[in-house]
């Protein structure tokens, strides 16, 4: 694919993002056979567009790493994206800065020093870990509908436009995991439970597996920075006027109104 193309379709993507007007996914009818690489040139192009924007990169995250995620989106293979400053969450989730947000349940992890790939193991991982927090992502896909194919979703960079970290920082004698639950409820009401052990056998696993993406890629994971490991549950769409409450076994609470 010619950087020109490559060019215009992150360009496509993040007008869709600033006009909250979605679009179509580009696998149905323009690039039926968009390869997981030619995507990850695009994504990596949107970056690059954020960043010469005024954004600046947080951190990498996980997608798609629980079976209620592929089950949900259709798709069943692990990926990555990036989460940028200005998509920090602060007060209630706004409504209208979204095209049709869906809020996520999700282990965060803190790296003590950087790690590159290829080879890195869960075990690796979890020799490195600084401390872990609790995280609710609003995920954002640009796709009508959130109908999209693998090739879609890595170039619109993983659905990302919103997340809510806890402040308090746990240390991993605190927690176990693969055995921390979580349960949603909106308005009361619970619309999704699920355990660590839905990321892809283990939250750790899920990391090492990024590392190893990115690696292939000749980048590295870097200490300090606030990875989510995705999703432990199929993602909820949400409202005005909803209040959303995120309780794990261990990890801090996180409620959040959305305006
Ligand atoms: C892709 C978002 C992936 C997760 O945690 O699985 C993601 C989507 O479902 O739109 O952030
Ligand atoms: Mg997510």
């Amino acid at each position: 694919m010619e950087d020109e193309l490559i060019h215009v379709i992150a360009s496509e993507l993040i007008t869709a993002e600033e006009n909250k007007q979605s679009i179509e996914r580009f696998t149905k009818h323009r690039y039926p056979d968009l390869s997981v690489e030619q995507a990850y040139h695009i994504q990596e192009a949107l970056i690059q567009i954020k960043r010469m924007e005024g954004d600046t990169v947080v951190a990498p995250k996980m997608g798609l790493t629980s079976k209620a995620k592929w089950d949900q989106m259709g798709v069943d293979k692990p990926i990555y994206g990036f989460i940028f400053d200005s998509m920090r969450v602060e007060g209630d989730i706004e409504f209208d800065k979204y095209i049709h947000p869906k809020i996520e349940p999700e282990i965060g992890i803190v790296l003590t020093s950087d790690m590159q790939g290829p080879g890195v193991t869960k075990e690796d991982v979890l020799q490195n870990i600084e401390y872990v927090f609790s995280a609710v992502e609003v995920i954002d896909s640009r796709y009508t509908d959130f109908d999209f194919h693998l090739g879609d979703v890595i170039a619109d960079n993983a659905s990302s436009k919103g997340y809510i970290f806890s402040k308090e920082q746990i240390s991993l004698d605190k927690i176990d995991l693969a055995n921390e639950t979580v349960q949603v409820t909106i308005n009361d009401e619970i619309v999704a439970e699920g355990i660590g052990s839905n990321v892809l056998d283990h939250p750790a696993e899920s990391i090492a597996a990024l590392v190893n993406m990115l690696g292939a890629n000749g980048q590295k994971v870097k200490k300090g920075e606030p990875i989510m490991t995705g999703g432990m549950t199929s993602a909820v769409l949400i409202e005005p006027g909803d209040v959303i409450k995120v309780t794990y076994s261990t990890l801090p609470t996180i409620e959040v109104a959305v305006k």
